[in-house]
């Protein structure tokens, strides 16, 4: 097939899935065509004949306050769909992909082209920004005019259907992780460049934002520390940083709390992490941890919306209301300081793992796409 994937490029779950299905997709022979306003962070385009890569360009006019990024996408999904004879468009994240994409699919119409659109939503497109009032038609429009549209996890699937009028089946396609990367990454890790043979490492990833509760990762960690040698990482980057930096620093944390900011080597990072911590307030399914546990990391957590579909209490990790931190330190301690649970827990994490592998996930974004070529109507 030749399909369209858009998505953001930017450090984020969304983009990160779409460009691993992507990668995929293109590994079993599909044309993958990847349209976005910069080359997605874990895409080298270059690598793989099957991989294509289309930049829009929104042309700064000063007439604008706002620059109409919609217009443009559209207009470029228009001229791929034609040059290329895309068969499908799957777009990432609703805002304002899908929207886009129903306006590229009615301009394509009128040229004699049927283009069906499957649509993935993410998290925040309904959760947090998607269903604000200002948004909410759009995007009730877009996903109702979707001819298939799937979600990540069953929350938020769940959510949707709550928040929105949705008159179209959602299918659960929850994310994956390329487990055969990961083994062939190899190991051992180098642990002696980020802490002291003696000490173990706690390791977050995130954009830093609010929701992501960054404060409480770091007040974990201090309820950790004076009892077991530790060091933290804080990988990412994002709007809380600079309060957490300086909460690091009035509290002398600096020696043991290192920011490495956005990362190409989340893999290399994990793989000499011990824990990992995903403290947030809202998480549609919680990437991060899914990727920690492929490479054997437990999880303590919080207990917000898909997560507790991928971390297992008591068995890959603990879960914990959201802000209840004093919980989450006494988790953490429950495996840092018994070596026989938290080794338990790390093959326990990798067995979990194992269930989200890429390779099975793969074919029902396929068997998505067929399904929404066959609905079009001619
Ligand atoms: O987590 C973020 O803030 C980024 C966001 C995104 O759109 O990239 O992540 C969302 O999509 C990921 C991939 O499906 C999920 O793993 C994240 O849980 C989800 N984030 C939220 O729901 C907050």
């Amino acid at each position: 097939m030749n399909i369209a994937i858009v998505c953001y490029p930017t450090f984020g779950g969304s983009g990160v899935v779409a460009t691993e299905l992507g990668r995929a997709l293109a590994k079993k022979g599909h044309q993958i065509h990847f349209i976005s306003y910069n080359l997605p962070v874990r895409l080298e385009a270059l690598n793989d004949p099957n991989i294509h890569y289309h930049e829009v360009n929104v042309p700064d006019y000063p007439l604008f306050k706002y620059q109409p990024y919609e217009l443009a996408l559209s207009s470029r999904l228009v001229d791929v769909v034609k040059i290329h004879k895309v068969d499908v468009l799957h777009v990432h994240y609703a805002i304002p992909h899908a929207y886009a994409a129903y306006m590229a699919k009615k301009m394509l119409l009128d040229n004699g082209i049927h283009i069906p659109i499957v649509t993935t939503l993410h998290g925040t497109d309904i959760t947090l920004v998607g269903s604000h009032p200002f948004y909410r038609p759009a995007v009730t429009f877009s996903i109702n005019h979707s001819d298939r549209v799937t979600a990540v996890s069953e929350s938020l699937k769940e959510d949707t259907l709550r928040l929105f009028d949705i008159n179209k089946k959602i299918e659960v396609i929850p994310n994956f992780i390329d487990i055969d990367r990961i083994k062939a990454k190899g190991k051992p890790c180098e642990r002696s460049l980020l802490a002291n043979k003696e000490e173990k490492i706690v390791t977050h990833i995130s954009n830093f934002r609010p929701l992501k509760r960054i404060l409480d990762v770091i007040a974990v960690f201090e309820g950790i520390l004076p009892k077991v040698k530790s060091k933290l990482m804080m990988v990412g980057e994002g709007p809380e940083k600079s309060k957490a930096m300086e909460y690091v620093k009035n509290k002398s944390l600096q020696e043991h709390v290192l920011f490495l900011g956005n990362s190409n080597e989340i893999d290399k990072i994990l793989c000499f992490s011990d824990l990992f911590i995903l403290p947030s307030e809202k998480e549609s399914f919680g990437l991060s941890a899914l990727e920690a546990m492929a490479h054997g990391v437990p999880v303590i957590s919080s207990n917000a919306g898909g997560i507790p579909e991928v971390n297992q209490h008591g068995v890959t990790g603990y879960l914990s209301n959201i802000g209840d931190t004093a919980d989450m330190t006494q988790n953490a301690l429950r495996l840092l300081e018994n070596e026989k649970q938290h080794n338990l827990f790390k093959i326990q994490a990798q067995e979990q793992a194992q269930r989200f592998n890429i390779n099975t996930i793969v074919s029902h974004y396929e068997s998505s796409y067929v399904d929404a070529i066959a609905s079009i109507q001619y």
